[in-house]
């Protein structure tokens, strides 16, 4: 990688930049760079994963659109959000820059002042990010769909998942299959609840919307100094799709008790704290956007997106890792059954997620 090439290409002075790699996307790869001397050029470099997003320069023009409208609406209310990811054009004027090795890169400015966090230490915490999301949506509501690209076809269509898992089962490229029996058999058990969503969209039960796609707590920024939370990042997956992949993926990261990869299942459950905290947050960042039916789903909305992922780490596994970034070998494997972990966990508690919903209809 010729750091400083790429800093040309977007017309960076490269003399004097320093950098380092971020580690925990599980897509792209991500660096910070640094332009040493001055006070406020800061930069995030990012090497789309192309065998992901197979057209990088439509993903982009997504993103550049995205953010133009909510940095528009967001000078003419006062938001919760204060800022907007500030993409760079190349010195030709295109979205991204394309490498001697054929690699395409993208560059925005650091946004200084502000961390993510992978865990929500409190439930007033994980408001705030239910707030942050729930406004996004709100701020994206009178956005065209019709100008945005399908960056992933079917990214959160949890029926095509499972098809995909089962094409994975009968290929078995990796030879894993005879080993994980139970895994495959916690899926196959719960195949009838994969169209729940994906029906719903096609009876006009829950309306499309203009969804972020990839909701994790990570994927907002927090001004170091308020505590508040200033920035919804990762645009990558902003498509239409339904609200309750996005209310759902927050819960399925942010109200489970551990990490995405726990090993020890006995710390994997939901909390129901951090679940309500967030059913409040959320609703009132959308203000009253949403329909009853929509918020009546959302404890399923977290059940299915969860039970999703679980199917799209086990299929990676099976596969041969070839999607997700893996650490170690059974990396794919242990996130799998971490996230089977919750679902059971939501199976049982499902009860209580619903005569929480009740509460804020
Ligand atoms: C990926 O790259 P990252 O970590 O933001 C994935 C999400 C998954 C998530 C699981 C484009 O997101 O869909 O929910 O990993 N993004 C893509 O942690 O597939
Ligand atoms: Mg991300």
């Amino acid at each position: 990688m010729n750091i400083k090439k790429i800093a040309e290409g977007f017309g960076i002075n490269s003399e004097n930049i320093t950098y380092s790699e971020c580690t925990t996307g599980h897509i792209n790869s991500t660096y910070f760079v640094k332009v040493n001397g001055t006070d406020d050029e800061e930069y995030v470099f990012q090497k789309v994963n192309t065998s992901i997003f197979k057209k990088p320069d439509e993903l982009m023009s997504n993103v550049f659109k995205v953010t133009e409208h909510i940095r528009k609406k967001l000078a003419e209310e006062h938001e919760v959000l204060s800022k907007t990811l500030d993409f760079l054009k190349t010195v030709s004027g295109d979205y991204g820059y394309t490498d001697e090795n054929n690699n395409y890169w993208r560059v925005y400015r650091f946004v200084t002042h502000a961390h993510s966090l992978n865990g929500a230490d409190s439930p007033e915490v994980f408001e705030s990010s239910g707030y942050a999301f729930g406004n996004f949506q709100r701020l994206l509501s009178d956005f065209d769909a019709s100008v945005l690209f399908e960056t992933i076809p079917n990214f959160h269509n949890t029926a095509s998942r499972l098809n995909d898992f089962k094409t994975a089962l009968s290929n078995n490229f990796a030879g894993r299959r005879d080993s994980i029996p139970d895994d495959i058999n916690f899926v196959l058990d719960r195949e009838d609840k994969c169209s729940f969503i994906t029906e719903g969209i096609k009876s006009g039960k829950f309306p499309l919307r203009v969804t972020h796609n990839d909701t994790k707590l990570n994927n907002l920024l927090w001004d170091d100094a308020t505590e508040k939370c200033v920035c919804v990042i990762d645009l990558d997956t902003v498509m239409p799709g339904s609200v309750l992949y996005d209310f759902g993926d927050s819960i399925r990261f942010g109200a489970s008790s551990a990490a995405e990869d726990e090993t020890d299942l006995s710390k994997v459950y939901v909390c129901l704290d951090k679940f309500e905290a967030y059913v409040k947050g959320f609703i009132a960042g959308t203000e009253g956007a949403l329909t009853k039916e929509e918020l009546a789903a959302f404890p399923m909305g977290a059940y299915i997106i969860t039970l999703e992922t679980g199917i799209r780490f086990l299929t990676d596994y099976l596969n041969g890792d070839t999607y997700f970034r893996i650490h170690y070998p059974s990396h794919n494997l242990d996130r799998a059954r971490n996230q089977f972990k919750l679902v059971k966990s939501m199976e049982e508690q499902m009860d209580e997620m619903n005569k929480i919903i009740q509460k804020y209809i």
